[in-house]
């Protein structure tokens, strides 16, 4: 029995990395129910299948684009009845683009990032709200970053989303006392996922020197923390969590022994 039984879950980039790891680790620790959203459907399909086979959970693939922001409401609106009552929110889409300093920055990786990263993200956020106000309880929990926390050269835009989504969840959890509302953030270090591949367009060699020298998080270590964060007493909010692999100390740099 766990606290997590019969809740239905909506997760957002739950193609892989670390959205993809959350939602195999509340399958394998409860009874839920799961809505994984990507703009790949065939790989939240592909996941969905192997849930249900292994796990034995109800899984809903949806196509969702976080940065169509018209869609969201819409998407929400017409979950089928099995899956609409959600219990928890995973805002977990999300990417970087490039590492250009500002003065080589390009609108439109900007814009990108910003729409993903923040808008998207309260966009959700804006569409669950109603339900969880109406029943009077209800979880999210926002996937930031330590470089929302530290910025770097490079990660000016990206940075800055961060920085966006832990005011954003700060306002709202100031905003939800006493409505029976859970607001909590994860901000993890780096972890190896899809992240730097995406960042750097699929360039192999510089997403692999990200992680060279050190042992990176694996997306498996900040699933179980955000599973761990929801299935506490509905009277405990962990606000924020701040998650380095033991080799990182700060953003983006390693700060190795002399
Ligand atoms: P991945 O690239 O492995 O996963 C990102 C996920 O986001 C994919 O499932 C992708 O799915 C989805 N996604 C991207 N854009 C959209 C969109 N417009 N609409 C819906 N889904 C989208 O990276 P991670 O697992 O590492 O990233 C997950 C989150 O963790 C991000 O918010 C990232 O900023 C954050 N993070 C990552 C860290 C790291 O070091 N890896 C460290 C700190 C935070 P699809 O392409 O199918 O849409
Ligand atoms: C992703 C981690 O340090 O590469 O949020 O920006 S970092």
């Amino acid at each position: 029995m766990s606290r997590l039984d019969n809740k239905t879950i909506l997760i957002t980039g739950a193609s892989s990395g670390i959205g993809k790891s959350t939602a195999y680790e509340f399958a394998k620790v409860a009874k839920v129910k799961l809505v994984l959203g990507a703009r790949r459907l065939p790989a939240v399909e592909e996941i969905a299948k192997d849930l249900t086979s292994n796990y034995g959970v109800s899984v809903l693939p949806i196509k969702l684009d976080v940065s169509d922001l018209e869609s969201i409401p819409k998407i929400i609106e017409n979950l089928p009845k099995e899956f609409a009552d959600i219990d928890v929110l995973v805002n977990n889409a999300g990417l970087a683009v490039g590492v250009d300093k500002v003065r080589d920055l390009k609108v439109d990786d900007a814009v990108r990032m910003m729409t993903t990263n923040v808008l998207g993200l309260m966009a959700m956020t804006r569409a669950i709200l109603p339900l969880y106000y109406k029943k009077g309880k209800g979880d999210i929990v926002n996937v930031g970053s330590v470089a929302g926390r530290e910025s770097y050269p490079g990660g000016s835009v990206y940075c800055s989303t961060k920085s966006a989504v832990a005011q954003f969840t700060s306002a709202l959890r100031k905003e939800t006392i006493d409505t029976g509302v859970r607001v909590m953030e994860v901000d993890p270090g780096q972890v190896e996922t899809e992240f730097s591949m995406v960042r750097y367009s699929g360039d192999h060699e510089k997403a692999g020197n990200v992680y060279k020298g050190y042992e990176p998080l694996i997306p498996e270590d900040i699933a179980e923390i955000i599973v761990f964060t929801v299935s506490r007493r509905p009277n405990v909010v962990i606000a924020d969590t701040l998650v380095f692999p033991n080799q990182q100390a700060g953003a983006y740099h390693l700060y190795k022994q002399p």
